[in-house]
């Protein structure tokens, strides 16, 4: 630190030219995040100091998260449904996974617990794997990418405390066969977590009905993140239980602060984002995320017919606004876009691919520039 205190034009100017090194999401597609809405802008900085960890000091911030998380109980089919607002979806499958260890390992278990996810499952899974000390095991995936229901059954042994199903998977925007593993769930008498951290705030604006959520019985949990597709500030995820006893076995005893048990991982928690994403759901509503989603996936059948003019298809049908496209040596073509055009691009591993987000800040426009684009690449390498 330095001794003597910076002028504040000093540091302005040192915070733009930070800033300018950022980039701007305009050749971003590799992105789950976008710009958050302007509204859920305006209520992160009127409730910039607001604590969750000590939510007695704020309790009308406090009061905006109950509301949330009704609101997106109610979305999932459950207004009744127990949760509490995290930093994303790497909270909420930590924290969800807790739950199954410390509802079910200690009664009914003697190795090892375990928890089978789909080989699709996000990284934040592994990283459960390390702090619970659970074994994760990856089920395999079908030809449609999907967790294969047979690898999962055959994955299952006493240990096991829950299964894991994907809404929107990370690489590949997949949906699991979830009526299928809320049955398997149900037959085992175990749990079953949704990750729709991503396809949370998509599926339900979908013209396609797919089942994910709390309606399946055997569903306990869910993983939602607003900070994705709700079009809210960063950091905002919700996690919700289907039983209040899931998140009672959450609980730590706080004493000396306003209220005296919190069930999150963090302590301080951000009232920001609680704000934010009250604001910008209520400012939206169904109606206009129906709007969001459906100018997202116009924006993404829109670049599956650029690609087709230059023979670059997906590695299956787009269900949402993630693109899993096939193409030669993909790491190469990744390099390239970034290097040579600015293209921010991720690429899939098994099968190895390119991925495209087409997120709301992605236009027709930049669509046609990078289709331009990736075929000069494709051109140098082929
Ligand atoms: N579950 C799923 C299905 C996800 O896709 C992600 C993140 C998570 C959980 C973890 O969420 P948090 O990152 O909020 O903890 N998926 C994106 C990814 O890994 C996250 C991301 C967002 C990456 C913006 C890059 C980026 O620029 O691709």
């Amino acid at each position: 630190m330095n001794e003597q205190a910076f002028e504040r034009e000093q540091i302005i100017s040192n915070l733009n030219k930070s800033k300018s090194h950022d980039l701007t999401y305009d050749r971003v597609l590799s992105s789950m995040c976008t710009y958050p809405h302007e509204i859920a802008v305006h209520a992160h900085i009127q409730f910039i100091e607001s604590n969750m960890g000590d939510f007695g000091l704020f309790q009308g911030t406090y009061n905006l998260e109950k509301k949330v998380i009704q609101s997106i109980g109610n979305l999932l089919h459950h207004s009744e449904a127990s949760g509490y607002m995290t930093t994303g979806g790497t909270e909420s499958n930590i924290q969800a996974i807790r739950s199954m260890r410390n509802n079910l390992s200690s009664k009914k278990k003697c190795g090892k617990p375990n928890i089978v996810v789909p080989d699709s499952a996000h990284f934040s899974f592994d990283k459960v794997s390390d702090i619970l000390d659970i074994e994760l095991r990856k089920a395999s995936l079908d030809e449609e990418l999907k967790v294969s229901i047979q690898s999962v059954q055959s994955l299952i042994d006493e240990n096991t405390i829950g299964l894991v199903a994907i809404a929107g998977s990370t690489e590949f925007g997949q949906v699991d066969e979830i009526e299928k593993l809320s049955e398997i769930a149900l037959q085992n008498n175990i749990f079953l977590h949704v990750d729709a951290a991503f396809g949370g705030f998509v599926l339900p604006f979908l013209e396609k009905t797919h089942e994910f959520d709390f309606k399946l019985p055997g569903v306990t949990s869910i993983a939602i993140d607003p900070h994705k597709m709700g079009l809210s500030t960063i950091p905002s995820g919700v996690l919700l239980f289907k039983s209040a006893d899931y998140l009672e076995s959450l609980r730590a005893d706080t004493p000396y602060l306003t209220v005296s048990t919190q069930y999150t991982l963090t302590g301080t928690r951000s009232g920001a984002a609680v704000a934010a994403t009250y604001a910008v759901m209520n400012l939206l509503g169904k109606e206009g995320y129906r709007k969001v989603v459906s100018k997202c996936m116009e924006a993404t059948y829109y670049l599956l017919d650029r690609l087709a003019e230059i023979d670059v298809y997906p590695l299956i049908k787009p269900l949402m606004n993630v693109v899993a496209l096939e193409v030669p040596e993909a790491d190469l073509v990744r390099k390239k876009l970034a290097k040579d055009f600015n293209w921010q691009v991720s690429i899939t591993q098994k099968p190895h691919g390119l991925r495209l987000v087409i997120m709301p800040h992605v236009t027709l426009e930049m669509i046609d520039y990078f289709v331009q684009d990736l075929k000069k690449v494709l051109d140098t390498i082929n």
